[in-house]
Order: structure tokens, then C-alpha cells, then sequence
């Protein structure tokens, strides 16, 4: 190899981050609607230029690739470009057929890929079909950062769980709430206007929120994405032996609930549905297991001590979100005990924000 060779795979190389850069730019634009598919962006280069973008824009709708090559406005030049691709065009036929044998039948000679596809569905044979068809495929560009970008669909695919964030404040003193014996007490607000409004772009990210039987009798919370643009999460609650009572916010239609039982149904007209689960033997296994069944591919925690307490010790958990306020409540529920350790912090309005990253 002479050295200009070797400048210009150099420079293949830097170009490629870049057009990857840009495919995972297109791909954030999905975030609210794709969900539990990934976020995918495509980018079309011709001799240097852009001539052509695409990413998912909704569950059940096209995918990056037919939506960039559709915004390209001389397809002839398709033959002599390159298509970017944060992740591994799919080789099934889904809600709309496979992308490979689209840009197979265009003839795009050139495809490079972010990520493959860990979905047993594609897994490798996108890739495969391509090379069959003589393109020239290129994997593993900016590799991390779109698996960052999709942890969520990768720990459904690779895990089968969903991935779990827990998330609480705490007071200046480390505890999460006083001592209430009764729904009437109202609860200790810790979170400010900033945090708070930070808790609901969490729970616009996730497919499902959950809470512990305690939390829902005390604090009747509504658990709906109110203070950030997006979706309501489903809503799941363990109630063992039912006792959430009717009218609570839980039971209402604004958004759907789903409650793990060891019976079958309230006494009362409600919109949860109920699952009944063994709660003789360790319930998470079994909660993980039918959130990832229908295909929940996150989940945020939000309560209570005790449920917090039984996911850390279990090590089921992806993300911790802690906030510590500036209050002291002196008595009351001890926050969960965790390991902070390689946290990063930031601070609003002098709340300190650790989230840590597994
Ligand atoms: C791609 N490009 O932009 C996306 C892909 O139900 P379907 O037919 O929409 O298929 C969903 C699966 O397709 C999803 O789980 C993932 O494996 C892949 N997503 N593939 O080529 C895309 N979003
Ligand atoms: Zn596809």
C-alpha cells in the first residue's frame, strides 16, 4: 500500500464518523413516537454530499432507509453512493417489507453500519443479504455511541428484560418521606420545579413507570408524563392482595394500568388490568419477564422504599437517578441504600442530581 492509500482510507474513515454522526442526529428525532422500536437514522452521500436523509419516525411506520432514499431527488446517482445506517438494515418482513432488499433493488453500491441488529428477526442477515448481492458493506462505525443510543431496545433483544431505571429524592438527612400512617398526610415534597420537570422527561423515555403498594395507597400518585412533551408510560403497580382502592388515580383511564397480583380482580369496575403472578417465590423474574413479553423495553421505578430497596439488592437495575434536596425532615422512611460510586452529579437550584450508569 503506497501512502496516499493510506490517506485516503484515512479520510474514508473520518468521513464515515461524520455521516454516522449525522444518522444518529436524524435518529433522535424519532425518540417519542418509535418506541419499542429503535431509533435509526440514514444518510445517503453522494461524491461528498448529502443527498439524501431518513429516520423512523413512528411505531409501525417506515423505516430510515426507505424515507432517506424516498427524499432523494436523482435516483440515478443511488448506484454510485453511500448509505449511512445507525443500525443494520432489517431482512424481515414486518410492518413494512425488509430494507436490505430495497437497497439491494436500488443498487446503492456502498452501505456502512452503525450497529447490527440484535433482534433474532434480522441478527446479521441484513448484512449478509447485502454482501450476497455484492455491496460492500462496512460495520461497526461510531459502534458505542449508537448502542447508547438504543440501550433500552438492546436490553429487550439481548436481556429480555426491560431497562431499569430507579429513581428517588431524598432530603438533606436521607430520607425519602415522614412516617404517614394514612393517605390523608400529605406527602414530603422534595424535588423542585427543575427536578421534577427532569423526573417526566424520564418518564416520556420509558415505555412503563412503576410503583410499589405503599407508594400507590399513600401517595394515590397519577404517574402520567405531564411536565415534558411525550407519552404517557403504562403504569404498573404490585398490589398482592388487591387493596388499592377504587377512585384512586390508578384506576382511572388516563392512562393504561397494569397491576401484578396474586388475584385475579378488584371487587370493583376499574381500567387496570390485573396479572396474577407467584408471590411465594421471587415476583421480579416473573415481572421482568411479562413486561419483556409485551415487548416493554424500559422501565422506570419510582417508588417505594422498599420496592427500591428489594430491585437494588436484587441488581436489577440499569440506572439509578437520585436527587438530594436541601431539606431536613428529621424522622421518617430511610432512603434505599445504594453505591454512588462513579455517579456523576449536576446540581439545579442547589438540588444535587447523581445518576449513575451501570
Ligand atoms: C431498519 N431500519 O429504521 C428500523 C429497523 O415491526 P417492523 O417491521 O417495523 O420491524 C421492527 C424491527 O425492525 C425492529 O425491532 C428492529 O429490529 C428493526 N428496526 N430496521 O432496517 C429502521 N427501525
Ligand atoms: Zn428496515
Amino acid at each position: 500500500m503506497t501512502s496516499d492509500d493510506s490517506i485516503i482510507r484515512a479520510e474514508h474513515a473520518a468521513a464515515d464518523v461524520l455521516y454516522m454522526r449525522r444518522c444518529l442526529q436524524l435518529a433522535r428525532l424519532g425518540e417519542e413516537l418509535v418506541a419499542p422500536n429503535p431509533m435509526v437514522g440514514a444518510v445517503i452521500v453522494h461524491d461528498g454530499r448529502i443527498i439524501g436523509e431518513g429516520w423512523h419516525r413512528r411505531f409501525g411506520s417506515w423505516h430510515a432507509e426507505p424515507n432517506a432514499i424516498r427524499s432523494v431527488r436523482d435516483r440515478s446517482l443511488l448506484p454510485s453512493s453511500t448509505l449511512y445506517v445507525s443500525l443494520e438494515p432489517c431482512a424481515h418482513y414486518g410492518k413494512t417489507p425488509p430494507c436490505a432488499e430495497l437497497i439491494v433493488r436500488e443498487h446503492i453500491g456502498r452501505v456502512v453500519v452503525g450497529m447490527l441488529d440484535p433482534n433474532p428477526l434480522v441478527a446479521g442477515r441484513g448484512v449478509e443479504l447485502l454482501r450476497q448481492a455484492g455491496t460492500e458493506v462496512v460495520t461497526g462505525v461510531l459502534e458505542a455511541e449508537c448502542r447508547a443510543l438504543n440501550k433500552r431496545f438492546l436490553m429487550l433483544h439481548e436481556h429480555h428484560r426491560p431497562y431499569i431505571t430507579l429513581k428517588w429524592a431524598q432530603s438533606a438527612d436521607g430520607l425519602l418521606d415522614r412516617c404517614r400512617t394514612s393517605a390523608a398526610e400529605p406527602v414530603a415534597v422534595i424535588s423542585n420545579r427543575v427536578t421534577k420537570q427532569l423526573v417526566h422527561r424520564l418518564r416520556a423515555e420509558s415505555m412503563a413507570i412503576l410503583v410499589g403498594t405503599q407508594t400507590a395507597l399513600f401517595d394515590n400518585p397519577g404517574l402520567r408524563t405531564t411536565r415534558w412533551s411525550g407519552r404517557n408510560p403504562l403504569r404498573v403497580l404490585i398490589d398482592r392482595s388487591l387493596r388499592l382502592p377504587a377512585g384512586s388515580q390508578l384506576h382511572d383511564e388516563q392512562a393504561p394500568t397494569l397491576v401484578f397480583s396474586e388475584l385475579s380482580a378488584y371487587p370493583f369496575e376499574t381500567h387496570a388490568e390485573v396479572v396474577q403472578i407467584d408471590f411465594r417465590t421471587d415476583i421480579w423474574p416473573q415481572v421482568m419477564q411479562h413486561l419483556a413479553k409485551r415487548q416493554i423495553h424500559s422501565l422506570i421505578v419510582e417508588g417505594g422504599a422498599r420496592t427500591l430497596q428489594s430491585l437494588l439488592d436484587a441488581g436489577l437495575y440499569d440506572e439509578l437517578h437520585v436527587e438530594v434536596g436541601m431539606s431536613r425532615l428529621g424522622e421518617g422512611v430511610q432512603a434505599p441504600k445504594a453505591d454512588l460510586t462513579g455517579a456523576s452529579m449536576q446540581i439545579f437550584d442547589q438540588h444535587r442530581l447523581y445518576t449513575l450508569i451501570r
